[in-house]
């Protein structure tokens, strides 16, 4: 299958300038030649248009109740979903680049739209805040808690993708919000924790989250926010948190998924922050960690 790139240059989720230069920055490091090495065509579909802070006429909208942004939010989310499910219907695969994990939202509304699909979700962060307890009223730490309908977004029809919890997996996760925890916990996905990691060994956990996410399902996303890496080898991204993944382990991780072959239907990179970065290197890693999911191999 060709690979289609849509560039999603959104900040709005994360209160922090910086990640909207994700896409750019990625394809800079190399992109479409490493998806080329895998024999798959690379088409660029460009960037969706975002709109940017400092042009919106009020701030904050009071509709948007806690959570930042949420009208544009939604508004971008309803385009990338639009952009994601054209792309499966005409039968390419969707690599979507973040931005920040707002952006979630929309690639899960895409990729669940003619299809029933599990999910992966590789972070150090839960992401199943809710505007009521979200400390920081940035939609990136609720877009997971959003496109399942947890809490108050049961009522946020646009946010649902349809998604069955049992089919969802977190996988690195190391720092939850004191109310998202519990969230968290109340909810059927499965969490990985580092401990499980340290315990059981990162490939071992991939494969068990691989096959929860396709467990009856037609289909796995693959959620990838480069803060699920170590800081020391992704620098880059807004909320880093010691005690990540390896370079190794990541690829490793990323080798799993290339395992699922064509039940791997969609994926993001999302949370590069270049303006963080030391030297690109965060987006050269995801670049790698790409490739491996879409199965580059040493000896090939
Ligand atoms: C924090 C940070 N839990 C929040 N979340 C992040 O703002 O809700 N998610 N960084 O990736
Ligand atoms: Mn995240
Ligand atoms: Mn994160
Ligand atoms: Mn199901």
């Amino acid at each position: 299958r060709n690979v289609r790139v849509v560039g999603v240059p959104m900040d709005l989720g994360a209160d922090r300038r910086g990640v909207d230069m994700g896409p750019s920055a990625i394809r800079y490091a190399g992109l479409a030649a490493a998806v080329e090495e895998t024999d798959r065509e690379c088409i660029d579909a460009g960037d969706l248009n975002v709109p940017r802070p400092e042009t919106r006429a009020s701030k904050p909208r009071p509709e948007d109740g806690r959570a930042k942004y949420l009208s544009e939010t939604r508004e971008v989310c309803a385009s990338l979903a639009d952009v994601v499910g054209d792309t499966l219907a005409a039968g390419e695969f969707p690599l979507v680049l973040g931005g920040d994990h707002s952006i979630a939202i929309g690639t899960v509304n895409g990729a669940a739209r003619a299809a029933d699909v599990g999910v992966v979700w590789f972070d150090a962060h839960g992401d199943f805040n809710t505007p009521s307890t979200s400390p920081s009223g940035n939609v990136h730490g609720m877009s997971l808690a959003a496109l399942l309908g947890v809490g108050e977004f049961a009522d946020t029809s646009w946010a649902a993708a349809g998604v069955d919890p049992e089919n969802v997996a977190l996988v690195g996760i190391r720092d939850l919000d004191p109310e998202e925890r519990v969230a968290v916990r109340e909810s059927p996905a499965t969490v990985y924790t580092m401990s499980d990691v340290d315990e059981r060994g990162l490939p071992a956990v991939v494969e068990d989250a691989l096959a929860i996410a396709g467990d009856g399902t037609d289909g796995v996303h693959v959620s990838l926010d480069m803060d699920f890496l170590d800081p020391n080898e992704a620098p880059g991204v807004g909320t880093p948190v010691r005690g990540g993944a390896t370079y190794r382990e990541a690829h490793a991780a990323m080798e799993r998924v290339a395992d699922l072959g064509d039940d791997l239907r969609t994926m993001e990179v999302v949370e590069v922050n270049p303006i963080l970065d030391s030297l690109n290197g965060t987006s050269e890693l995801a670049v790698e960690l790409v490739a491996s999911a879409l199965g580059k191999r040493i000896l090939r």
